[in-house]
């Protein structure tokens, strides 16, 4: 590796002064119309210093103005880029990089019949071509602030389809303020210096999103209880109130495996505190609901209560950890609290402080954290933020910077500071936690919500494309509020959405203080009963979606997938976004989307739940020919057994066959990474009796529970399911 030095090193010697990128840029401009400055802005080409190969099928572009050994650290990916040999013969994709007086910009030409896909958290459609987003992470309530064109997180990450399936990706390693335009090609223009560029290309959209995977890091296995269904609101306060919410799930046998707490919880939103009255005992709280089967889930802010008689506020003061303005002063901004200082998470120190007042905090018996309002969103501040002038201070491999090149990773900082201090305080378990913000490469730390959308029907709609391209830009693990956050829903919208939202890997129904109750109970007898048969199919799912999210940590494969991955060389594949696939072998069809395109080859229709045919909102469900959807019982939490019987739903291709996997281990903790894990794969082939011939071979530890029965069914042409037998030892 050492051996190959960049022989094709081209210096252009330009008069910029790249290291002084760059100047502040004061005005923003308005939405759609050029600026005044944009039009006088003036971009110069700036040469490759070197480019090479740094691993399979990835390339890597570093710009003048850097120097290949001595690249920043990056954000994005988990391993340092080390040039091994000339770019290979044949590469298809290539930056070009210019500059201007204040912003540096790397383009990427692409071809016309390239469909464009990733980029993140976007509100618009799934296939990007035609479209701009900006990178800056924002509070966007409702997604109403320019069009929805930039939210809470940003994925500098787009990759592109050939019409003959292959796929390569692109990631522009810069955290600085950008904006990435899918207009003409690939354009990514950011308000700093200059920036490597890493060209992925795979035979595959699915190898692509591996390599993505290898790249920028893999998500941990969630604790099973996170798959199950999770219900929120604005807040459940005081402490009965959220035991009437479980008492209620309980009673009415709906499904749940967890409830939230929001901050009304806190004692003045001070953060980790308890509300003395309305919170009084909060270890009581979660212990009862553990006793029910629940787990709970608590909100923790960055904004710290400026309280001079406040732990946190005393802690942080006493280490300096708080963000300052350019000129060193204590930075105030106000939040929920009111005026409020803010951890400087570019600290070591400060992340190490922070992680460890989790430790008391869990002792309260929470189960996971949820780090809300991390853009950070400042109330008071310009743009909704604190001023991009505004200074970190480093530490560790960070150097110091304005907010304007840290403001983007805000969040990604807090959400690796709380989980490392969610992991230390409980290391037997493994950590949940759910963040708002986040950057390309988040899943290492957290899992995603899309944040305060609406209760409509278009934003029910959008929100399946949204979770389609957080998976297809390496988060496999998000959802939207379902029901819709802001605004009240009508039992009809309410019906629609849990329906189909029940399939998406994050399974969360949440309100907005002031608009109405969304409980599956609060819209009458009907929507409560469709409600109950969508939370059944999708614990009934348990065994398959739990193997998916298995399979998202170890390879980078989404949980929920585009259409198109079933045949990525099938051009009327390409657009479908309201249909989306679960792993390789379930195709969810929202009821609303009759005419969604569907891939070729058999795909029988699927039944979960008793007469979920008829109810006219659920989503209609398909298993592929050629797959083995192992299946459970509909219980009323992932804590309760739900693989006895074990039901194996066989859908023959045309020969007869049919393969399928199952991932099973003790649904916490890390035995697994010492073998106590078992992962079935199982064959099935079709007897002239009728029969089916079921063969397993497992890797892991872990044995088969003695006593389960498995029962295998083959889905017919038609949907129905025909008993073929209760074979021993799978
Ligand atoms: O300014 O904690 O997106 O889910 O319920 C609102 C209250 C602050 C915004 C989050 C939302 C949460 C709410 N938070």
């Amino acid at each position: 590796m050492k051996s190959w030095r960049p022989k094709t090193v081209v210096w252009l010697g330009l008069a910029l002064s790249l290291a002084n990128l760059p100047a502040v840029r004061v005005a923003a401009d308005e939405p759609g119309k050029p600026s005044a400055s944009a039009t006088a802005e003036v971009f110069k080409a700036v040469g490759v210093t070197a480019a090479g190969q740094i691993g399979d099928g990835a390339v890597l572009y570093v710009p003048a103005g850097l120097r290949p050994e001595a690249l920043p650290p990056s954000f994005s990916l988990v391993k340092t880029p080390a040039l091994g040999g000339p770019v290979p013969a044949g590469w298809r994709v290539t930056p070009r990089f210019s500059a201007s007086a204040t912003r540096f910009r790397a383009h990427v030409p692409v071809d016309d019949k390239v469909d464009l896909y990733g980029g993140g958290e976007v509100a618009g459609p799934l296939r990007r071509n035609g479209t701009q987003i900006k990178l800056w992470n924002t509070d966007n309530y409702l997604y109403k602030k320019e069009g929805g064109c930039r939210l809470y997180q940003s994925h500098p990450w787009i990759m592109g389809v050939r019409a003959d399936g292959t796929a390569f990706g692109v990631i522009f390693d810069s955290t600085w303020k950008a904006e990435l335009d899918c207009r003409a090609g690939l354009t990514f223009t950011c308000e700093g210096p200059a920036f490597p560029v890493l060209i992925l290309e795979r035979i595959s959209p699915q190898a692509l999103l591996s390599a993505l995977a290898d790249w920028t890091g893999h998500m941990d296995l969630p604790p099973r209880w996170a798959l199950g269904y999770q219900q929120c609101r604005y807040s459940y306060e005081p402490d009965t109130r959220v035991r009437q919410v479980a008492a209620e799930f309980r009673k009415r046998q709906l499904p749940c495996d967890v409830l939230w707490v929001d901050i009304d919880y806190m004692h003045g939103y001070r953060i980790f505190t308890f509300d003395p009255v309305k919170f009084a005992q909060p270890k009581k709280l979660n212990d009862d609901l553990h006793s029910q089967g629940f787990h709970s889930v608590w909100m923790i802010d960055p904004g710290v209560k400026v309280d001079p008689a406040y732990s946190v506020y005393q802690e942080g003061s006493a280490r300096q950890a708080w963000m300052t303005t350019a000129a060193g002063q204590e930075y105030q901004g106000k939040v929920w609290p009111g005026p409020c200082v803010f951890p400087d998470f570019t600290i070591p120190a400060v992340r190490s402080w922070w992680s460890g007042l989790y430790r008391d905090y869990l002792a309260q018996g929470i189960d996971g954290v949820w780090n809300d309002m991390n853009e950070p969103s400042v109330f008071d501040g310009p743009d909704g933020t604190m001023p991009e002038t505004n200074l970190h201070r480093g530490g560790g491999d960070l150097v110091a910077g304005p907010h304007r090149q840290y403001h983007n990773v805000y969040g990604l900082l807090m959400v690796r500071a709380t989980r490392e201090g969610v992991l230390a305080a409980r290391p037997e378990k493994r950590p949940f936690v759910l963040t708002r913000s986040s950057f390309l490469g988040g899943q290492r730390y957290a899992a995603t919500w899309t944040g305060d959308n609406m209760a409509s029907d278009e934003h029910m709609r959008l929100s399946i494309p949204m979770s389609l391209t957080l998976g297809l830009s390496g988060q496999p693990f998000s959802g939207p509020d379902l029901g819709g956050y802001g605004n009240n829903a009508t039992p009809e919208l309410w019906a629609r959405w849990i329906s189909v939202g029940v399939f998406l890997p994050f399974c969360r129904g949440h309100s907005e203080k002031g608009a109405n109750d969304k409980e599956p109970w609060m819209f009458g007898p009907a929507v409560e009963k469709t409600a109950r048969m969508a939370l059944e199919r999708r614990y009934r799912l348990l065994p398959y979606l739990y193997t998916c999210f298995q399979t998202a940590a170890q390879t980078g494969l989404p949980v929920m997938r585009p259409v198109f991955f079933a045949d990525a060389t099938d051009a009327s594949l390409r657009r479908e976004e309201q249909a989306f696939l679960i792993g390789d072998d379930l195709l969810v069809q929202p009821a609303w989307a009759p005419d969604a395109a569907r891939p070729k080859g058999l795909w029988h229709p699927l039944t979960l739940v008793a007469g979920d045919g008829a109810d006219p909102h659920q989503a209609q469900l398909f298993i592929r020919g050629g797959a083995v959807l192992p299946v459970g019982r509909a219980v009323q939490h992932t804590g309760e057994r739900s693989d006895d019987p074990l039901t194996l739903l066989v859908c023959f291709d045309k020969q007869g066959c049919a393969e399928g996997r199952l991932y099973e281990d003790a649904g916490d903790g890390f035995g697994y990474r010492a073998g106590d894990y078992r992962l079935a794969h199982y064959k099935a082939t079709r007897r002239a009796d009728g029969q089916v011939d079921v063969q397993v071979s497992a890797t892991g530890h872990r044995p088969v529970p003695a006593e389960r029965v498995v029962r295998v069914l083959v889905v017919e042409a038609d949907g129905r399911q025909r008993a073929a037998g209760t074979p021993q030892g799978l």
